[in-house]
């Protein structure tokens, strides 16, 4: 089977989706159910038709593009990734795996392959917690590894909740549909940049993923006592920034001080009410994100900083609430999937790193109900989530060159 990428058109197309977008240029920003996400959907949803693909929406609005193969009734080949994303973002995080796996299906197509399994481009829905909080949100109802009724009560920003977002979105049906039966994807691949420094560092054109770290998030409420900035003197204060900047400190120190390079903890949102030069912060809200490849010290991080919280609320008197949003299992690759991947490679005489992917995927929770294994090509200085987030138009052909040739084999 002669393989061959439109490169050209790939990158063209990831220029195009880059300019659907509430950021300024070169950032993206694409929030789940808002009106951009959903002209993205659109046109992305129109490339998959034009492909000769068959495209369905479940409830939540995970998409799901189909190549039907000879045999029906076989469980299902899957790949794809997400298109949502984090306020000032770049135009690769995600995209990369949705549409380069719609062009590695068309060059399958193209070079006359006929799939015995079906093939399925997916798209799931708010991969980014940016909206409702928790990340992955598609890929976790699809596996069950959310509840309909869980799901059913987060809310955004504004207090809407996720059933009005996605009616008014156009997402009918009931949540409880979502869940996929068991066996219906034979396997599960995942092309992704890496986000992270490795591959270019080691000049290593792709990296075969063996596991994906254990993500943990919460959010943390302060409330302190506001008041004058002059008028109250320093010892009757209980100021929640200040209490805030210690426990942040606090977080980074149990991270950087856990005995391993794996473990990582950031606090991404504070926000500082009432927000005056010339007022006490009475209430602080904080976002922290804590991962590791080892689940255990990543709740030790936890567990440290929830000991830390109540020792600031004491010494402070503040009041400290810790909402947990999420504490997943890290993931293990299937053999089966890796194994094909690495064939892949040196079938292309590509040299490859087997590594963990530090950030979250989709594949994380596809794991729960398939084997999978994500593909990674190199991002430039490891930047992402940041508007000079950049991988070269080589590697993005090479890595759906591999993807195409990974598909072929668990699929055929
Ligand atoms: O945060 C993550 O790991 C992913 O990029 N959402
Ligand atoms: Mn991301
Ligand atoms: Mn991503």
């Amino acid at each position: 089977m002669n393989l061959e990428i439109d490169r050209d058109r790939l990158c063209s197309e990831i220029e195009v989706l880059a300019a659907i977008s509430d950021g300024e240029p070169p950032a993206v920003t694409r929030i789940v159910f808002t009106p951009t996400d959903l002209k993205a959907r659109a046109w992305l949803r129109a490339r998959c038709e034009d492909s000769g693909l068959t495209v369905r929406q479940d409830a939540i609005g995970n998409t799901f593009a189909r190549w039907n193969g000879s045999d029906p009734a076989a469980p299902a080949v899957g790949t794809g990734s997400h298109i949502d994303a984090i306020p000032n973002a770049g135009k690769y995080d995600g995209v990369v795996g949705v549409l380069g796996g719609l062009e590695a299906i068309r060059a399958l197509r193209r070079g006359g392959f006929r799939p015995t399994n079906s093939i399925e481009l997916l798209v799931f829905t708010s991969e980014e917690p940016t909206r409702f909080g928790i990340g992955c949100l598609g890929s976790r109802l699809l596996s069950g590894s959310l509840s309909a009724e869980a799901a059913k009560r987060l809310k955004d920003g504004d207090g809407e909740s996720i059933e009005d977002v996605r009616r008014k979105a156009g997402f009918r049906g009931d949540l409880d549909e979502v869940k996929l039966p068991g066996g219906y994807y034979q396997a599960f691949v995942e092309l992704h940049i890496e986000q992270g420094p490795i591959l270019e560092r080691q000049q290593t054109p792709l990296g075969v993923v063996t596991s994906i770290a254990a993500p943990a998030s919460m959010r943390i409420a302060i409330e302190g006592a506001g008041g004058h900035a002059g008028g109250v003197l320093m010892p009757d204060r209980h100021d929640a920034l200040c209490a805030a900047a210690e426990l942040i400190l606090a977080i980074e120190n149990a991270a950087r001080s856990s005995g391993a390079v794996d473990t990582v903890a950031t606090v991404g949102i504070c926000e500082v009410f009432p927000g005056a030069i010339n007022s006490i912060p009475s209430r602080v809200r904080l976002s922290a994100d804590i991962r590791d490849t080892n689940p255990e010290r990543r709740d030790g991080v936890i567990r440290a900083m929830e000991n830390t919280c109540n020792a600031i609320s004491a010494n402070r008197r503040v009041a400290i609430h810790i909402e947990p949003l999420n504490a997943d299992a890290p993931a293990e690759s299937a053999p089966s999937v890796v194994e094909a991947l690495s064939n892949a490679c040196r079938k292309h005489q590509q040299a490859f790193l087997p590594m963990i992917s530090r950030a979250y995927h989709d594949s994380l929770f596809m794991s729960l109900i398939a084997p999978v294994a994500m593909l990674f090509i190199p991002c430039r200085n490891g930047y992402s989530h940041r508007p000079d987030e950049y991988a070269s138009p080589e590697d993005i052909a090479r890595g759906t060159l591999v993807l195409a040739d990974a598909l072929a084999t668990l699929s055929a």
